[in-house]
């Protein structure tokens, strides 16, 4: 988000709350996932309990999501019910300059990448610390792999340069299990210069589900302060 003027200071739930602002009566609301959404998430429950908002429904992309939703009183729908999405609000872990993304710290990519995409407006909600010159700078791009095809995903992803890892859970208890029942490789590139074209080669290796590169699709990027290296709350 850019302004003619010094940009404003938001901080993490002040962004939630600019996000939630952007809804309005009768939308179809895709709910996103992490810590930042949950924030907007919560205003949108407020708005809708004040009366001032009214008639949404929200289609989440992930447990989380729902069971937010749920806490905060917003009714949820699924795509089996509607056919457009109104507008999306959705965490990221990295934004570059032309507002392309990597999603999927919360191993939700798959499910937010449907939503997110069908939504006529994305609101991307981050704190500053999320901003890079170039994809995969900071950030692994997260890879949902149907479990039998971990070994040979993994071969082919450092066939590309890249460095896989198997995300895993708690305690490395065990790998993260998704959503979908699958698992996720997080994939470190040195950098990442065409992502459009790398999201595709992602996507066509046999055995992947989803890659947590999103293209093309960004609206608009709520941006929150950072101080001291840590998001402002
Ligand atoms: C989700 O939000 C994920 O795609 C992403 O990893 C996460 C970022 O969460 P937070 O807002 O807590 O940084 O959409």
């Amino acid at each position: 988000m850019t302004a003619a003027t010094d940009p404003v200071k938001l901080s993490k739930q002040e962004v939630g709350k600019a996000a939630a602002a952007l809804v309005q009566s009768g939308s179809i609301v895709g709910l996103g996932t992490g810590s930042t959404t949950a924030y907007a998430i919560e205003f949108i429950g407020d708005r809708l309990k004040s009366g001032e908002l009214k008639d949404i429904v929200g289609v989440p992309t992930s447990f989380q999501a729902e069971v937010l939703a749920k806490q905060y009183g917003i009714p949820l729908t699924t795509l089996d019910a509607i056919d457009h999405i109104d507008i999306a609000i959705d965490g990221a872990d990295e934004v570059d300059p032309q507002k392309n993304l990597i999603k999927g710290g919360g191993a939700a990519h798959t499910r937010e990448k449907v939503v997110d995409y069908l939504a006529s407006r994305f609101i991307v909600v981050v704190d500053g610390g999320k901003l890079v010159d170039r994809l995969g700078s900071v950030f692994p791009v997260p890879v949902e792999v149907i479990p039998m095809a971990v070994t040979p995903v993994t071969l082919a992803l450092k066939k590309l340069g890249g460095k896989p890892e198997l995300r895993m859970g708690v305690k490395k208890a065990g790998p993260v299990i998704t959503d979908q029942g699958n698992m996720v490789i997080d994939v470190k590139f040195d950098t990442i210069d065409d992502p459009e074209n790398i999201e595709k080669i992602l996507n066509n290796i046999p055995g992947v589900l989803e890659n947590g590169i999103f293209v093309n699709c960004a609206d608009v990027v709520l941006v929150g302060e950072v101080k001291d290296g840590q998001p402002v709350v």
